[in-house]
């Protein structure tokens, strides 16, 4: 039995291990199954030389893994797998929460939802015949009744995986942009010590994916991993991508002691963030001296009600003291915001941007709202907006507060971006900090997030502080009845309204190169 899996190429300036699929190569590979991963995203590489090289795999079944920010991709090249009479099975956090839409668009044959290990050799041992495999479902199921509301068996006890299968995702083949932009050294080993995350901030779709639950690995578990990663790869920076690294003391503690205790002499970071209501000077120090460099909050608004909104069950005034923290310890330290949270006004707007611009963050990323499939908001705006899955995600808003227009949440982007670089110090760290060879996705950023959207050039938007109300500040939705409301306690399946046409080759995957 050979199982190919797959991620495709899409626009990204962020090209990072597909984790993932790394975990289900290995859980696979342990039970006897042979298991190629293509990652098209790495190898920038066309939808139609991805299809050949699957083709020429002469696979059993292909694997796709997908996000929304990918789902266009997905759908095409599982469209073109399917004409050449291939198996596919779709998993990852879109189809998990959309599985019918998921199944109709892309005409695959099966979609798990949820972690997926078990079902994922499930299904293969039972030769792709689905006689109940909890988390596995087909569309026929769908249409003639069977409700998707199960997510796969998990792995309790996350130790009992293998670790990643390595080999196949060589940290040394992901040289150019890492997530964060700016690091220490490289090559750099991705790890996710725990998941899930037990909070439930609405914009994020991490509660639902994980049912609020956070699985630990051991801290002697993820140190193994460590030393694996820098005996055969000679690894040289960490990057922990957990939802939720520091939830618990001495999870993160005991890691720290034991990269110390054993030393390891290594580099890393927290790129995909920390909560600022879990750490303090004593941890920050403890992190500094096992080799801890960056860490980034998700600090979203600095008004309290918008935190409040957005179920961020955390103060501006924990978020100041753990930027305080972290700087003590000599840690450089980044802040997540997100514009366009329900209640944001044109006021709230420049009290962020101001929060953000005097604080002592040496690093700041502004995106705009997008209401993903899995978070709260995804039900609560229901109806509100069309999800457009084929714009650029974080970038374009798509539902937009009242109040408020699309051009004033887009030159509010780059308006905070300039106001927060214009220090000269944060600037001249950023710059020094940048390597000849992340030029490219550099410039790819800065594109991406309007830093090259001259503030004084943008035209369009009455200025952030204006109070006027937008024209036209909501777009009614016009989403289909779905005929099943399949979604496990989630919403009805929201809409056709993705953007999908007929297939075409082309336009799925080619990254430019900037
Ligand atoms: C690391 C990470 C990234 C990395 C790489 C992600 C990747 N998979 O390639 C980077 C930094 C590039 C990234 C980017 C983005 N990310 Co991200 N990311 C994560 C993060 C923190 C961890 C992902 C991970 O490695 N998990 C560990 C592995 C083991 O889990 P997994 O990938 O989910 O895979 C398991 C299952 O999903 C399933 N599975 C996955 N694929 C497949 C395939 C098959 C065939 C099967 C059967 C099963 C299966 O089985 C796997 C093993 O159990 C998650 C949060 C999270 N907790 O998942 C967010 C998350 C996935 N990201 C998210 C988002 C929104 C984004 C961005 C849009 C953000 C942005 N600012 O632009 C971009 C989109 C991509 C892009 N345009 O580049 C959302 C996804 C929401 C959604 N509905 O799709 C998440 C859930 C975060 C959140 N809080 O909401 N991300
Ligand atoms: S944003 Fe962070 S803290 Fe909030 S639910 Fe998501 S992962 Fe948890």
């Amino acid at each position: 039995m050979k199982i190919v899996l797959v991620r495709p190429n899409y626009e990204s300036h962020i090209i990072t291990p597909p984790l993932g699929l790394g975990y289900l190569a290995s859980y696979l590979k342990k039970h006897g199954v042979e298991v190629k991963i293509i990652d098209a995203l790495r190898d920038n590489q066309t939808t139609e030389a991805l299809l050949e090289r699957i083709v020429a795999e002469k696979p059993d079944a292909v694997g796709i893994t997908c996000l929304t920010a990918f789902y266009k991709q997905v759908v095409t090249l599982s469209r073109l797998l399917k004409q050449r009479n291939l198996r596919v099975v779709l998993g990852g956090v879109h189809p998990t929460f959309l599985p019918y839409q998921t199944l109709r668009d892309s005409q695959a044959d099966y979609v798990i939802r949820g972690d997926g290990e078990i079902g994922l050799l499930k299904l293969v041992q039972n030769d792709f015949v689905n006689d109940g495999i909890p988390g596995v479902y087909s569309r026929q199921e769908i249409e003639s009744g069977k409700t998707p509301d199960e997510k796969a068996q998990c792995s309790e006890n996350l130790d009992e995986l293998p670790f990643p299968d390595w080999e196949q995702i060589d940290p040394n083949s992901y040289p150019e942009a890492p997530h964060g932009a700016i690091v220490k050294n490289f090559p750099i080993g991705v790890i996710t010590s725990t998941r899930g995350c037990p909070h439930q901030c609405t914009f994020c779709a991490s509660p639902n994916f994980y049912d609020r639950r956070i699985r630990f690995r051991s801290p002697e578990n993820v140190l193994e991993e460590i030393k694996y990663l820098i005996d055969r790869f000679g690894v040289r920076e960490i990057h922990f991508e957990d939802d939720n690294l520091t939830f618990k003391r001495e999870h993160v503690e005991r890691i720290c002691n034991l990269i110390i205790e054993n030393g390891i002499k290594i580099s890393w970071a927290c790129p995909n963030g920390i909560r600022a209501d879990t750490v303090d000077e004593d941890l920050m120090r403890l992190m500094k001296e096992s080799g801890c460099y960056c860490v980034a909050y998700g600090i979203e608004s600095a008004n309290p009600q918008i935190l409040k909104n957005v179920k961020k069950s955390e103060t501006i005034e924990t978020i100041e003291k753990a930027i305080d923290a972290a700087n003590k310890a000599g840690i450089s330290c980044q802040g997540f915001f997100i514009f366009g949270l329900p209640g944001e006004t044109s006021e709230t707007i420049r009290e962020t941007i101001d929060f953000a611009t005097n604080s002592k963050l040496s690093r700041a990323q502004f995106l705009i709202l997008d209401v993903i499939p899995g978070s709260e908001l995804w039900h609560t705006l229901k109806g509100q907006f069309n999800p457009d899955w084929t714009k650029n995600s974080f970038k374009e808003p798509e539902w937009i507060p009242h109040g408020l227009t699309k051009e004033q949440l887009e030159s509010a982007q780059s308006r905070a971006f300039w106001k927060f670089y214009c220090n000269p110090g944060r600037f001249l760290r950023l710059a020094a900090s940048v390597r000849p060879r992340q030029l490219r996705y550099m410039c790819h950023r800065l594109k991406d997030y309007r830093i090259l959207n001259l503030p004084w050039r943008t035209k369009s938007a009455p200025d952030v502080g204006e109070s006027g109300r937008g024209t036209e500040t909501r777009r009614s939705a016009n989403a289909h009845p779905n005929p099943h409301d399949v979604n496990s306690g989630q919403p009805v399946e929201q809409s056709d309204a993705t953007g999908f046409e007929p297939l075409t080759f082309g336009s799925g995957g080619r990254r430019s190169k900037v």
